[in-house]
């Protein structure tokens, strides 16, 4: 045993000038061979690119996309980049929706903030997703955007994280709006046309009109969430008059048309039929809470043409 143990330190004193110049910095340079290029270009690659498993579809991703734009992802891999003790090839297993992950990943790549309207379902499940692996930037603007729908305002109120939290502070989590049906459904636009339905006769109307004009509308189209997907409603208004001040609200010229054909078809020009007309007009137009400016234009316009 001791002689073996003497034979190798004097095998090792009798190598060690040899392997000095190799060791040293002072030494002759060797020259790297073109595997050794091969092999470092390859740990560079490896440094930076994820191979990402989600639920049996293969992903390769930059690191810094994923990091910059996951929380999840910034706590599995940032401490491990850093230290560099990654196994070349080595490849996360991630126990989720493929079709979820991937629109997330095209958000995390170019910001592009899409959901499936076609599929909802799986528009849902990338929510969950976003959620999940805390990729904040997508569900911010998901919240914000569902937020400016719902109270069918064309602009934000102020910016993107501002919205976002008052969805919050409105449904509470992201969890609670997708149980609640909010979402997916309110973070797509709906069809604009609104159905009135007065006994037997439909008249049709613009919801960004009615509400951007009528503080009554937009009430009555913004107050619930649920309402945001409203295609009909049935109102107890007379119909004549519920023609009349739908036409005021996108083209008071017809209106007024439709107020003078209504007076002649009325035998004999009804005095009595003309006064009733005309006050129930006012008074549903009060009723609509129109602004100031616009209410006061058709008020004076109607009782000045129609000497009401
Ligand atoms: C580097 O990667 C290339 C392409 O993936 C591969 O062909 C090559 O064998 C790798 N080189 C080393 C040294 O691992
Ligand atoms: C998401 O990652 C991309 C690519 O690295 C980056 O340009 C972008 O700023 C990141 N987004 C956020 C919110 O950090
Ligand atoms: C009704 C409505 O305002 N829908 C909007 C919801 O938000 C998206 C994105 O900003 C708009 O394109 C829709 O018009």
């Amino acid at each position: 045993m001791a002689g073996k143990r003497r034979a190798s330190v004097l095998f090792s004193l009798l190598l060690f000038p040899l392997l000095l110049p190799i060791m040293s910095d002072n030494g002759p340079k060797r020259r790297r061979t073109s595997a050794e290029d091969g092999r470092h270009r390859n740990l560079t690659i490896d440094a930076q690119v994820s191979l990402l498993n989600v639920g049996g579809t293969k992903f390769q991703v930059s690191k810094t996309t994923l990091i910059e734009n996951s929380s999840y992802f910034e706590a599995l891999l940032s401490g491990r980049w850093r230290e560099g003790d990654d196994e070349p090839g080595g490849e996360t297993f991630i126990d989720q929706d493929p079709a979820a992950f991937d629109i997330l990943l095209t958000y995390m790549r170019c910001g592009l903030v899409h959901m499936p309207r076609e599929d909802l379902y799986l528009a849902k499940k990338t929510l969950m997703l976003a959620e999940y692996l805390g990729i904040n930037g997508f569900l911010i603007t998901v919240k914000a955007v569902t937020v400016k729908n719902i109270s069918r305002r064309g602009e934000y109120l102020s910016d993107e994280v501002s919205e976002a939290a008052q969805f919050d502070s409105r449904f509470g989590s992201l969890r609670l709006a997708v149980e609640k049906e909010i979402l997916p459904i309110c973070f797509f636009p709906p069809d604009d046309g609104l159905k009135i339905q007065v006994v037997d006769r439909t008249f049709y109307a613009s919801k960004a009109v009615l509400t951007e004009k009528s503080g009554y509308f937009s009430r009555l189209l913004t107050t619930n969430p649920q309402d945001y997907w409203m295609d009909t409603i049935i109102c107890g208004e007379n119909a004549d008059v519920l023609q009349v001040v739908l036409q005021m609200l996108t083209c008071p010229n017809s209106a007024f048309t439709t107020m003078t054909e209504k007076f002649h078809s009325v035998s004999g020009q009804n005095v009595k039929f003309r006064h009733f007309y005309v006050q129930a007009i006012l008074t549903y137009i009060d009723k609509l809470q129109l602004h100031v400016d616009f209410r006061d234009n058709c008020v004076q316009t109607i009782t000045h043409t129609f000497n009401a």
